[in-house]
């Protein structure tokens, strides 16, 4: 190669290297769906990119501009990483918990010394426990068991859907299609319970006070939040026309994804009780991880609404 096409084509990689967002997030997840879809769809800043990832990646990595997951993941990766700052909500999602009728089970209190599937040290672990404490049960009350996901039936050994079914476990409580997949799998058997004043998943993108401050990268964040924001718009008011996209994005059937397409809130925002909710479940967070809990004003500090207030500014 002529020496000269090489030095154009390094130049070229450099600014693209420069000039494009790269955002990463966890590709498995319906949460994750409005991403790749307002890049194709809305975006018009810089080339963007999305990388299989979350929020763990952004701290450690300089080339991560945004990164998306649970405000759990979010809380657990602030506690080392003060620089992080939570700055949009994409999606609520009230996570649900799912219990076989044939173990006895008609109220959340009927939960004490059963098995429970959940996630360990993810948003819904803290779910769990947070809604089992509604009907007085402590967490040595009953019995946490690990498991996998599930995006489609039928479900393999040791996903939570056929650990149900099978009675390993009595119930199981996470994010979705799971749960809709383990009520199917029992049938009338099932009953769902769900609580989104006491629990939903706050799905957000993060960045970090530097990224934030180079004003390039900052105005590629503030033309995704558009993006997002017109996006979000088509998922809550036309779903019919992203019901396949997001099925195929995820490897789920298309009557699935509409069956628990009420479950996802698309937000948009920063919820006003964002930082007592933050608050309080910090409190676990920092339980599970054996660091201490953040003062409120080191968590206050996490919120940064300034980008919003920039996508508002036009
Ligand atoms: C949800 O939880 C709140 C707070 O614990 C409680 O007041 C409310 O009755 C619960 N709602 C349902 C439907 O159980
Ligand atoms: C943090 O704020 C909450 C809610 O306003 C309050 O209950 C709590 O006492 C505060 N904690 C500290 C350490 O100031
Ligand atoms: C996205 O933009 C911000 C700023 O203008 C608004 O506050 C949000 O309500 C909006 N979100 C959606 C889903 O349109």
């Amino acid at each position: 190669m002529h020496l000269f096409y090489l030095f154009a084509l390094v130049a070229q990689l450099l600014v693209v290297g420069v000039l494009s967002l790269k955002i990463a997030t966890s590709l498995q997840w319906i949460e994750h769906t409005p991403q790749p879809y307002a890049i194709k769809n809305f975006y018009k800043g810089d080339t963007a990119q999305l990388v299989s990832g979350g929020v763990a990646n952004i701290a450690t990595d300089r080339t991560i501009d945004l990164a998306a997951n649970a405000e759990t993941q979010g809380l657990i990766q602030y506690g080392s990483h003060p620089n992080i700052r939570i700055i949009y909500t994409i999606v609520d999602v009230g996570y649900r918990l799912v219990a076989n009728k044939a173990s006895g089970i008609k109220t959340l209190a009927d939960l004490k010394g059963k098995k429970i599937g959940t996630m360990q040290s993810s948003s819904a672990a803290y779910f769990v426990n947070k809604l089992l404490s509604t009907a007085g049960l402590k967490d040595t009350d009953y019995t946490v068991l690990s498991g996998q996901i599930c995006m489609k039936a039928p479900c393999g050994q040791g996903t939570f859907p056929q650990m149900l079914a099978s009675r390993q476990i009595d119930a199981f409580g996470i994010w979705e299609p799971a749960v809709e997949l383990g009520a199917r799998a029992l049938g009338d058997n099932a009953i769902i319970f769900q609580n989104t004043s006491v629990y939903r998943e706050v799905y957000s993108l993060y960045s970090t006070k530097e990224k934030l401050s180079d004003p390039t990268t900052r105005k590629n964040i503030v033309a995704f939040l558009k993006a997002l924001n017109q996006t979000l718009d088509v998922f809550t008011n036309n779903p019919q026309s992203v019901y396949a996209t997001v099925a195929a994005a995820v490897g789920m059937d298309v009557s699935i994804v509409e069956a628990v397409w009420p479950v996802h809130k698309w937000s948009g925002t920063l919820a006003p009780d964002l930082l007592p909710f933050l608050m309080e479940e910090d409190q676990w967070v920092a339980k599970q991880n054996r660091q201490q809990a953040l003062s409120n004003a080191t968590l206050a500090t996490f919120i940064d609404s300034s980008v919003l207030d920039d996508v508002r500014k036009g």
